[in-house]
């Protein structure tokens, strides 16, 4: 089902009506994590699906912005570092290199990495904060909550046992009360019920905007509490206006996905700011001047943040005068043998283990192709082992490497002339996957690949090139059908590139092209040239005992 499109009524309402829409590249971000949790299938999931996204709109020719990033302010930090005697941000640089090769080992391209801690983030966070201030859209009021003095933190509901009481590891739980500041929300509550119904895009899937809508229209918004006192918790972004306050955790961290444009040099993002901005310079533009990156246009999500992005977000953006992303996307949890993965019950799924052994694009075919975004999924271990068997190994694999070494083996690997065999089939999977790569739906695109795939393993079969071979009257027969092969292994690089970035360079390494297969308009048919000679046929995916 196609994404439809904003409404032209509603557009006016959330961005000037002169803001341009030319010159705008692509934008995509991912939850920033929290810098002291492992990194687990879950993080590593969301990365994956978001690159996929973004290297789809590269391979399209769209300049595309892919922005991640990590979580780093807070009463957790603060205390787990000084458990370790150590300065919290010296404890946050240890963890952030950490994620770092996380995403290295992931085979993502981001565009950037966002910390929470730098001081072009904090800089466009202060500014933000005071211009809610001095639009009248923060105040100061007693904040009243369950308070842990063991771990010196406020407890919220989520940390509450089914039976309503805390764990005893929370030591002493007491009400406190402290004096805090707060965002009006409420009055924001009715043009944001409008704006989402009026545009079915902002929040994707539809079961989750209905969930949006359903809490929006169930109750009046409380205030948001956007601070903690510094006495207590230090590790935070100072509020301009209150220096005996900290921000307190979220604004702080849904600001990163406008901070970096604006820290990048985005002229248009920055001038809601204009007068409480001021620049860091702590970073170069590298950017385009001619492209513009805000609004972004799809947030990256796991269901359970849902609410800080379709409520909150949109929320603090509108108050600030700062347009609105165009979309939230939000994907479900992952589980691991049906049970929700912890470390104490030791059913976590190490995405590190996993690439090590069996390689980064099995790991990301296996999510990709297990899970759509929206859904829960289920890791199992016999699962992934039986996907990579079928489809990887005996399904993509098998047929790369008859379809070379059987045109080395016939045809000292020189490209037979064109024929158009399978030209209509391979074309028909080319507009599909492209069509639905445009609607993010890319478990669909992996099915209809992995269709072209089947489909070519099973022309083998039936044109059979091994007996064609033995009879030399047949050779012409032999030449078409070596072609047809060849060439829908190159199209299928061409497919797979957003997916199995490495899989499709090896593909057309094998077959001896230069360029790499990251432009989609290659997935044309009848591109490799008759003459052209391959290189060597090597098993992208060994056949393992299991
Ligand atoms: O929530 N399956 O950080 P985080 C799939 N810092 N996705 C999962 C998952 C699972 N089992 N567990 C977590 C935070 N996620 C905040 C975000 S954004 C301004 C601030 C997803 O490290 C989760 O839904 O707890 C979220 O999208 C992301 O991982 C980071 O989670």
């Amino acid at each position: 089902m196609p994404i439809p499109a904003y409404s032209r009524s509603c557009q006016c309402r959330v961005r000037p009506s002169n803001w341009p829409q030319m010159n705008k590249r692509f934008y995509i971000t991912t939850a920033i994590d929290y810098v002291n949790g492992q990194p687990h299938l879950g993080h590593a999931y969301e990365k994956v699906i978001t690159d996929v996204i973004a290297r789809a709109r590269r391979s399209f020719g769209q300049e595309a912005f892919f922005l991640t990033g990590l979580d780093e302010h807070g009463q957790k930090v603060q205390q787990a570092a000084q458990s370790e005697g150590k300065q919290p941000q010296a404890y946050c640089d240890e963890l952030a290199a950490q994620w770092q090769a996380f995403i290295v080992k992931l085979g993502i391209a981001n565009d950037d990495f966002v910390r929470t801690t730098q001081p072009r983030h904090k800089a466009v966070v202060q500014a933000m904060l005071n211009k809610l201030h001095a639009r009248g859209d923060l105040y100061k009021a007693p904040y009243r909550g369950w308070y842990s003095w063991k771990e010196e933190t406020f407890l919220t509901e989520k940390d509450r046992r089914p039976d309503g009481t805390f764990d005893p590891s929370w030591g002493e739980v007491k009400e406190l009360v402290e004096e805090n500041w707060y965002f009006r929300m409420a009055k924001h509550q009715p043009w944001l019920i409008e704006f989402i119904e009026a545009n079915p895009a902002f929040v994707q899937p539809d079961s989750r905007r209905n969930e949006v809508l359903g809490f929006l229209k169930s109750r009046t918004l409380e205030d948001l509490c956007i601070s903690r006192p510094a006495a207590r918790l230090n590790w935070g972004i100072p509020l301009p206006f209150d220096l005996d306050y900290v921000n307190y955790v979220w604004f702080d961290a849904l600001s990163n996905y406008y901070s970096v444009p604006v820290a990048l040099g985005d002229a248009e993002a920055a001038a809601p700011l204009n007068g409480f901005y001021k620049p860091t310079n702590s970073q170069p533009s590298t950017l385009n001047p001619q492209l513009r990156l805000w609004p972004a246009d799809i947030h990256v999500i796991g269901k359970d943040i849902v609410r800080f992005h379709a409520v909150y977000w949109p929320i603090m953006l509108k108050a600030a005068g700062i347009p609105l992303p165009k979309q939230v996307l939000v994907h479900g949890w992952w589980q691991k043998d049906g049970q929700k993965m912890s470390k104490t019950t030791g059913n976590v799924v190490d995405p590190i283990g996993v690439i090590n052994e069996w390689g980064v694009d099995a790991f990301r075919f296996y999510v990709l192709r297990e899970l759509d975004i929206g859904p829960d999924g289920n890791w199992t271990d016999a699962g992934f082992k039986s996907r990579y068997q079928a489809e990887l190994a005996n399904g993509l694999g098998n047929l790369v490497n008859r379809s070379l070494s059987m045109l080395k083996r016939y045809r000292n690997g020189v490209v037979p002339a064109r024929s158009d065999e399978l030209a209509l089939e391979a074309t028909k999977v080319v507009a599909e996957t492209r069509s639905l790569l445009e609607q993010n739906q890319l478990q669909a695109v992996l099915q209809t690949i992995w269709s072209l795939v089947a489909r070519a393993n099973q022309y083998v079969d039936q044109t059979a090139p091994f007996k064609l071979a033995k009879d030399p009257a047949q050779a012409k027969r032999l030449d078409e059908v070596l072609y047809n092969l060849a060439e829908v292994c190159r199209v299928l690089a061409v497919l797979l590139w957003p997916f199995l970035p490495g899989t499709a360079a090896k593909i057309y390494a094998q077959l001896a092209l230069k360029e790499t297969p990251d432009k989609f308009a290659a997935a044309t048919w009848g591109l490799l040239s008759a003459g052209h000679t391959i290189g060597e046929p090597a098993p992208l995916f060994p056949r393992k005992d299991v």
